[in-house]
């Protein structure tokens, strides 16, 4: 039985990995222009619990990958995710003031700045699943084939795009402001805006382990349901949770009269809901056995998590 403390010492022991690369791949603050860089550095290494990452590189392990394309692969994911939180917080959408603890980009380096140093880390997010610069390696430095590198550019690209991915679940979300989305849209919107990410980071986990295509099928089963499951906890938390956890704004889904589970199905059934929902990404895993252990943990941590 993994223990809640267990699973979160964990995460923070392998947080660590995706740092330390995330260090090596971002521009130094001191390279020109330096301003940009500072605002991507403070963003990144504001803190972060690097879930992203984590299953992408647990998804890998599960099919027996485990490299440095693949930790790459993670901080790719971490740095658009990081680029949709900063637009996320910015005046003209959620406008808010706090995020991992620390003031938000925008109110740190003004708008304009926050703005591009979300554009930045998304570009530097392709740049890096492209792989190494064949100017100096010729290639040679890459563990992944090129073809499970294209494979996954498109599957991220189209998570974060219009159709089911983060920018269709936000304009969704946009439009579902201070009115009430039947349960349906509701269901898109989380899925969507949240669990897209989710889910195509154990997917690429996946095809970058060449996993055979029964298996990124199942692992993308358990992604898009813990990422559903993940958003519904992130309002349950915006209810129940507390700012200084959190590190981000707390009861403002409510004063924004935003489409969350809590407001239409209640605390109750919501909270039964993203049981329900790890419940069934735990059993699609169950054909791995043992080996599935970690990805299971992570998905209950979900439910019990505070931050
Ligand atoms: C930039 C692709 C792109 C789209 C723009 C702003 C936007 C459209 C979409 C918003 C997507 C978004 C911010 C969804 C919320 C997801 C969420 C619950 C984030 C918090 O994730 P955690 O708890 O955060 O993993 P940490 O800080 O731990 O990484």
């Amino acid at each position: 039985m993994t223990t809640l403390a267990t699973i979160r010492s964990y995460l923070e022991q392998q947080q660590a990995q995706f740092d330390e690369e995330l260090k090596r791949l971002l521009p130094s603050e001191d390279a020109y222009p330096e301003s940009i860089h500072r605002a991507m550095r403070y963003s990144i290494f504001a803190g972060g619990k690097r879930l992203r990452p984590l299953l992408a590189l647990e998804a890998a392990r599960l099919f027996g990958r485990e490299c440095r394309d693949v930790v790459r692969l993670g901080c790719a994911v971490e740095m658009i995710h990081v680029y949709s939180l900063i637009h996320d917080d910015l005046p003209a959408l959620d406008n808010d003031d706090l995020r991992r603890g620390k003031p938000t980009s925008h109110r740190v380096f003004g708008e304009a700045a926050a703005i591009l140093a979300g554009d930045a880390l998304v570009t530097l997010a392709f740049e890096v699943l492209a792989g190494s610069d064949p100017d100096e390696t010729g290639g040679a430095a890459d563990q992944v084939p090129a073809s499970a590198r294209l494979r996954v550019i498109r599957e991220l690209s189209h998570a974060i795009g219009t159709c089911g991915g983060l920018l269709g679940g936000q304009v969704v979300d946009l439009e579902s402001t201070r009115c009430v989305p039947d349960a349906r849209t509701l269901e898109y919107i989380h899925s969507a805006k949240t669990g897209a990410l989710i889910r195509a980071a154990v997917r690429c986990g996946a095809i970058y382990a060449q996993a055979p295509e029964e298996d990124v099928g199942r692992v993308s089963v358990y992604g898009a349901k813990i990422g559903l499951a993940f958003q519904i906890v992130d309002d349950l938390l915006d209810v129940l949770g507390s700012q200084a956890e959190l590190g981000k704004t707390v009861g403002k889904d409510d004063r924004q009269q935003k489409a969350t589970y809590p407001a239409i199905h209640g605390i109750e059934a919501s909270q039964r809901m993203a049981f329900q929902l790890v419940e069934g990404a735990c059993e699609v895993l169950e054909p791995y056995g043992d080996r599935a252990h970690t990805l299971q943990s992570i998905a209950q941590y979900l439910l019990v998590r505070q931050n």
